[in-house]
């Protein structure tokens, strides 16, 4: 219940391929946006996706309407010395990941979205935006969150060649994730749709797809797409979400001989976390060392502290609510690790997150790489959203996010060329791996000069 496909088999969609971009029936993105690729001084070539709009405009107490501009950043060498420029098409692929705020989401929590004209909260608006975006990315694989219109978007992806697959969320929201793949680019091998539910973990989902390059077809990977819980107390369901969905994607990985995976998704969990820490490090996480309300890191991410108009809590609050929260009941426990017996979490995975492995700018960096922020509205301001991937898989190269003091002159998204809350992640991959070669899973194609 609850998977929602267009046609065909219960996971797929028909594709209507149509390569004629005239026959699309909606405007494309290059009529309203300038796209373009130039070199900076430095020896990485750098291109840049520039979203300018031509009619900036004043509003309410904000004095200049800020340019929207998105750089790409490449990344540096490859591991093994293997060299970009060695690496076909055929060995590429790009994926975004991208919250785009549910329509339902929007009358749901009006308070947060006090600052944003109205026209950029219609979701006529947003869903033109949004599909601009993403066709003027022109991503290999998407992977969407809080999707509550799926056939307004499949049906304009499907036009520009695109399937799609949709698993909505239990309980009563009407909003879920989305995965959308190009067509002529990759063949779904195997779906799977997580309800956790079934697990005692909320009403949160997620999905795993196994694809296949059909130009290279010794070419696979496991991606999947989350969006966790949101509530900020609740540490010990987000950590049993993600562990949920590790577990579920290694075994996926493992079964098509342990082919390379992406975990895109909004993680609910910021880069200053013990979530993220967790995830990123491999390390064991012991509960007992952390308050469950601080597992996620976003009580630290109002807009007010971030712009440091808000002083921090002082360290004595600190300390006391450590210790009068640090208490797990053995359901939390439970919850957490799905064993009361430990009080360790661990997750079979190695991880790295794309954008902290291409380094960017200070202006939208934080010390850990990670962008400063992927969401911006009046109570939050910062970063959940995250493209992981695992050995036998590198990021190229990744959108570049927006420098904070950007954001701030939006007043807070959506906005006129940002169709939600959340900005989307676009990494490129490459394949390192010989793949057939299992004996020989070590080494690296690049290696041959
Ligand atoms: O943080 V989000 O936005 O990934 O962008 O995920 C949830 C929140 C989404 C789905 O539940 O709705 C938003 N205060 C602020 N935002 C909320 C709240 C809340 N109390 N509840 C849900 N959301």
């Amino acid at each position: 219940m609850g998977c929602c496909c267009r046609a065909g088999s219960s996971w797929l969609t028909t594709p209507r391929l149509i390569t004629n971009s005239a026959s699309l029936n909606f405007r494309p993105i290059f009529n309203m946006c300038s796209v373009s690729f130039h070199c900076n001084n430095t020896s990485s070539p750098t291109a840049s996706y520039n979203r300018r709009w031509y009619k900036p405009e004043r509003r309410g107490g904000i004095s200049q309407a800020p340019e929207i501009v998105r750089h790409w950043v490449q990344g540096d060498a490859l591991p093994g010395g293997k060299h970009q420029g060695n690496i076909g098409a055929e060995e590429r692929f790009t994926v975004v990941s991208y919250n785009i705020l549910g329509d339902k989401n929007v009358s749901n929590h009006g308070d947060l979205y006090r600052n944003v004209l109205p026209t950029y909260l219609d979701w006529d608006h947003r869903r033109r935006v949004i599909c601009e975006e993403l066709l003027g990315l022109n991503p290999d694989i998407i992977c969407l969150q809080e999707v509550d219109k799926y056939y307004d978007l499949l049906n304009i992806l499907e036009k520009a060649g695109y399937l799609g697959s949709y698993k909505r969320r239990t309980g009563g929201s009407v909003d879920g994730c989305a995965m959308f793949w190009k067509v002529d680019k990759f063949q779904l091998l195997e779906g799977e749709s997580v309800e956790f539910r079934q697990h005692g973990l909320r009403d949160n989902v997620a999905q795993l797809s196994v694809f296949e390059m059909r130009e290279a077809k010794s070419r696979r990977l496991v991606v999947g797409n989350i969006h966790v819980l949101y509530n900020p107390n609740r540490g010990d369901v987000k950590l049993g979400q993600i562990r949920f969905l590790s577990s579920r994607a290694h075994i996926l990985s493992e079964k098509w001989d342990h082919v390379p995976i992406v975990l895109a998704g909004d993680y609910n969990s910021t880069p200053q976390s013990p979530i993220y820490k967790f995830l990123s490090s491999s390390e064991q996480l012991n509960l007992m060392l952390h308050n469950r309300k601080e597992l996620s890191g976003q009580r630290r991410c109002h807009p007010s502290q971030v712009l440091g108009l808000r002083r921090e809590k002082g360290i004595l609050f600190v300390l006391m609510d450590r210790f009068f929260n640090s208490r797990w009941s053995d359901e939390e426990i439970n919850v957490a690790i799905g064993t009361p017996k430990s009080h360790i979490a661990m997750h079979p995975l190695k991880l790295n997150s794309s954008y902290a492995m291409v380094k960017g700018p200070l202006t939208t960096r934080d010390n850990s790489g990670e962008p400063l922020a992927t969401s911006y509205h009046s109570k939050f301001l910062g970063t959940v959203d995250y493209l992981w991937y695992s050995d036998g898989l590198a990021p190229t190269k990744v959108l570049d996010t927006l420098p904070i003091n950007v954001l701030k002159k939006t007043g807070g998204l959506p906005y006129k060329k940002l169709g939600s809350d959340h900005l989307a992640l676009v990494s490129e991959f490459a394949f390192l791996e010989v793949v057939g070669a299992t004996e020989d899973r070590l080494s690296v194609k690049g290696d041959i000069c």
